[in-house]
């Protein structure tokens, strides 16, 4: 069937401030209340497997330490995505299923957040101690990420297995997952610990480890999943029918690398409080946006003082890369190439083409995508 040309979507008269703030509160609350309902049901099953009771109270501490605490955004727009999709108000069944998927994706955030602080050897997260250097945790942590990520089937399973798509919704998630982690694998390659070597890094091999490691399974991940609840297939029934999945994949893909670089840039220049974590990358050696920066604009004398202190353990050295990075202007870069992505996004968004399902319930509206790039214009954590 050939995709139905739309009206442009009208734009809603902006509310107050304040009306703005008690409208997301209340769209979180709502949303949280559905993790209450995922965890008691995983919790559950660890009952009927008949786990001892120590072993149950340490999954509920770990769930509830590593999953909601975050800022959500990557759950919540599923159910944001679905509600323009459809471009009405849910139904209470549709949030739910909607919410359930919206877990799923943050349950994939935190196995890979418990897994990518232990690699990173990190200290905090969300304004508190990462999983890992929690007392009694340790090593039992990479088993903590293995069961978060065993759970996200588990409520697939629970809620969609006798769906259509829910085929398509696995095999999703596990290309999803696996690519995050060849972007992971990547990130830590091009990072090792005993020997810095800045001639390595590149703005080309950033781009690679920044779509792979956090582009799909931020952005692209809660958008496909919200695509296949509203039921657009994801095999091409026609030649002439369009291909959803890479529509929103060819927008999503540069929204998430402009997401990552924000990630670098705030990892050097944002304070713990601000943040909720304590940059690590210059210790860590990472191949950063800010890195790959001040190598492009380094003279000699500055490039020998990168070389000679990047990626070590010591806080001095950390203290002499950030002058470095100040005096050759790794801010006002930043600023540029943030309002440069901005335009650029936008431009991407004006072109996207605006097609009903086959099915004749939802539209891939261009709201879709700017919702995503207003809620991270400009962030500051
Ligand atoms: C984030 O990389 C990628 C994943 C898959 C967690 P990162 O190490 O830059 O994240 P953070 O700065 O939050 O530790
Ligand atoms: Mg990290
Ligand atoms: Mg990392
Ligand atoms: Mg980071």
């Amino acid at each position: 069937m050939a995709p139905i040309a739309t009206s442009p979507t009208p734009t809603p008269t902006p509310l107050p401030p304040t009306a703005v703030k008690d409208k997301k509160a209340a769209a979180r609350k709502r949303f949280e209340a559905v993790y209450a309902v995922v965890r008691d049901d995983l919790l559950d099953d660890f009952r009927k497997h008949n786990m001892p009771e120590e072993a149950i109270e340490y999954y509920r501490r770990s769930m509830d330490y590593n999953v909601p605490g975050g800022k959500l955004n990557r759950g919540l727009s599923v159910v944001d995505t679905v509600a323009i999709l459809k471009g009405r108000e849910l139904t209470e069944t549709e949030y739910f299923k909607a919410a359930v998927l919206g877990w799923s994706v943050e349950w994939m955030q935190a196995y890979f957040l418990v897994s990518d602080d232990i690699m990173d050897s990190s200290i905090t997260r969300r304004g508190q101690p990462c999983w890992y250097r929690m007392e009694g945790v340790g090593f039992m942590a990479v088993n903590d990420a293995l069961i978060l990520e065993g759970a996200i089937f588990q409520m697939i399973r629970k809620h969609f297995r006798k769906e259509s798509y829910y085929v398509d919704i696995i095999d999703l998630l596990h290309e999803v997952s696996y690519q995050t982690e060849m972007g992971q694998l990547v990130d830590l390659i091009t990072a090792p610990e005993d020997s810095v070597d800045l001639s390595k890094f590149s703005l080309a091999r950033h781009s690679t480890i920044v779509i792979y490691k956090t582009a799909l399974y931020s952005f692209y991940l809660p958008v496909a999943l919200a695509l296949l609840l509203c039921g657009f297939p994801v095999e091409k029934r026609n030649e002439s029918d369009p291909d959803y999945y890479k529509i929103a994949l060819d927008i999503l893909v540069p929204l998430g690398e402009y997401f990552q670089i924000q990630d670098d840039y705030l990892d050097y220049s944002g304070t713990p409080e601000q943040i909720g974590k304590i940059g690590t990358d210059i210790v860590d050696n990472k191949c950063s946006w800010c890195i790959n920066t001040a190598l492009a604009h380094a003279n000699p004398e500055q490039r020998a003082i990168l070389d000679a202190s990047y990626g070590r353990k010591d806080p001095a050295a950390e203290e002499r890369v950030k002058e470095i990075f100040r005096q050759v202007g790794v801010d006002n870069e930043y600023a540029e190439y943030e309002a440069q992505s901005y335009a650029r996004i936008n431009t991407l968004i004006a072109a996207v083409p605006e097609v009903r399902s086959p099915n004749g319930d939802a539209v891939l509206r261009r709201a879709v995508f700017s919702t995503f790039l207003e809620k991270i214009y400009k962030r500051t954590k």
